[in-house]
């Protein structure tokens, strides 16, 4: 048994639709229980931090654009397994591969919008959760 914790994000186009509280709720149900969450303003400061690893990509510009857009709604979660367990709810990272039922499955159909990010490692999860959020804003 692993006790772990995650940062998800909401994405400024799932913001924008009002999926905020279907995303909490599916996690919720799920058992996680949240420890901070806020909606928030991400500087192109912050993003540039975030996405520091795809800082050679050629997308790189449009997902610093993309996710300072408009607000994101950022969250901690912890709970067994649930860096890898958040992920599979998520669903694949293009939504043309990810299942009916996940996240991006029922929401999105593109690879840019595709609503929720999720930190995909022990590391980044670390290094997400310090980059968003103070230690007295969890709790
Ligand atoms: P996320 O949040 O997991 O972190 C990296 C993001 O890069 C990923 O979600 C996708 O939304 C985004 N991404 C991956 N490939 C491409 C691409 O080819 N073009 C654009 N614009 N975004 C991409």
């Amino acid at each position: 048994m692993a006790i772990q914790t995650t940062f998800l994000m909401v994405k400024p186009d799932g913001v924008k639709r009002q999926l905020v509280g279907d995303i909490v709720d599916r996690f919720e149900r799920k058992g996680f229980e949240l420890k901070g969450a806020k909606l928030m303003q991400v500087t192109e400061e912050l993003a540039k931090k975030h996405y520091a690893e795809h800082a050679e990509r050629p997308f790189f510009g449009e997902l610093v654009e993309f996710i300072t857009s408009g607000p994101v709604f950022a969250m901690v979660w912890e709970g067994e397994n649930v860096i890898s367990v958040a992920r599979l709810m998520m669903g694949a990272t293009n939504p043309a591969e990810s299942a009916p039922g996940t996240i991006r499955g029922d929401y999105s159909t593109t690879l840019s919008h595709n609503v929720i990010h999720g930190s995909d490692s022990l590391a980044a999860a670390e290094r997400e959760i310090g980059l968003f959020f103070n230690e007295n804003e969890l709790v």
